[in-house]
């Protein structure tokens, strides 16, 4: 297992080599020829740099799945943005370019309407209540989802709360967004959401915004405070305000391509170790917001609490009629929110 070096956004050359399963790999797995002596390689996507919960959590679930097969199956994480944008490594998997990628909900949205679900406004109390629904019926049902759509969902792992900032002042109520020019992920849930609460949606890829802020191209963003810390965002937008609007967790998939070419002992090995890793990455996860916000106060971020979210919660209303849409979402949402 292997980290995957430092170096970001591969050369289109180096990529295609990830792809064609050439690259760091005693043999791919998606190749043909791959004799049963060999050790197979997962090739694995991640955006987020080598230190962060998500990654490390990945990191994590390599190490058991080298332990529970003997060595005979390994991972090799490409961290830190090298294999392109969440979108690119998820349709890498889809065709079996690559065996897993680690993803926010909000590119799946466009292929499964289920995934629309946890990233809706004001859903989940709180993480724990997140956690718990994601954990049980709710969560299998929407990883099930994807398979139709080539990727075995494995797992979930945390994404905190999303909050808005921006280069202005304090959000206090929705009256302070209007006008704004905020970033949202690639989505037409986020974009509503923005657009609900008054302000100009932008859709960008993560690793453009610290420039457009700066630029002065959009006003703000929105997002979890290891995020907003980690880009550096801060630097340039340094008023965060405490909405919490989306609390919605991120998805393992696998290439079913690859998925189809396991044994049914690497699968359960595969899963195992997944699933195994959750309640690492949470632990992980816990600590990194804390320390994410010591780092933003020491840096100089004004945080401020929402006293009204009703205002918020009352406006995005809408969102809900818009984008559940199924009976199959409608049950979902239901059952979610008797976990509360
Ligand atoms: C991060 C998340 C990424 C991506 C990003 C974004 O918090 O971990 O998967 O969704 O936000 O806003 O694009």
């Amino acid at each position: 297992m292997d980290g995957g070096g430092a170096c970001k956004a591969l050369s289109f050359a180096t990529r295609r080599a990830v792809m064609a399963g050439a690259i760091g790999c005693v043999a791919a797995l998606s190749l043909p020829g791959c004799g049963p002596t060999e050790a197979r390689v997962l090739r694995t996507a991640e955006f987020h740099p080598l230190d962060y919960p998500t990654s490390r959590a990945l990191l994590d679930m390599g190490h058991r799945i080298e332990a529970y097969s003997g060595g005979k199956l390994s991972l090799k994480l490409y961290a830190g943005e090298q294999l392109g944008s969440e979108r690119d490594t998820l349709e890498m998997a889809t065709f079996g370019g690559i065996d897993l990628t680690r993803v926010a909900l909000a590119p799946l949205n466009a292929i499964e309407p289920l995934t629309f679900v946890p990233g809706l406004p004001f859903l989940f109390r709180d993480e724990a209540h997140m956690r718990r629904a994601m954990d049980g019926a709710p969560g299998e049902r929407i990883l099930r989802s994807l398979e139709p759509h080539g990727l075995i969902g494995l797992c979930f792992y945390d994404s905190g709360a999303r909050s808005m900032y921006n280069v202005r002042g304090p959000i206090r109520s929705p009256d302070d967004m209007r006008g704004l020019k905020v970033r949202v992920q690639n989505s037409d849930l986020y974009v509503g959401l923005i657009e609900a609460l008054g302000a100009n949606a932008t859709p960008m890829p993560l690793g453009e915004i610290y420039q457009a802020l700066v630029q002065g191209v959009i006003d703000g963003a929105e997002n979890n405070l290891p995020s907003y810390e980690g880009e550096r965002h801060f630097e340039a937008a340094p008023f965060y305000s405490n909405t919490r609007h989306v609390i919605a967790p991120e998805v393992l998939a696998m290439s079913r391509v690859t998925w189809q070419r396991l044994s049914a002992s690497e699968r359960e090995i595969v899963l195992r170790s997944a699933r195994e890793s959750v309640p690492v990455m949470r632990r992980l996860w816990d600590a990194k917001v804390e320390d994410a916000r010591a780092a933003l106060v020491a840096g100089g971020v004004q945080f401020n609490e929402i006293d009204e979210i009703e205002a918020f919660v009352e406006q995005v209303k809408p969102i809900r009629r818009q984008f559940v849409t199924t009976p199959e979402q409608e049950r979902l949402v239901a059952e979610i929110e008797e976990m509360a």
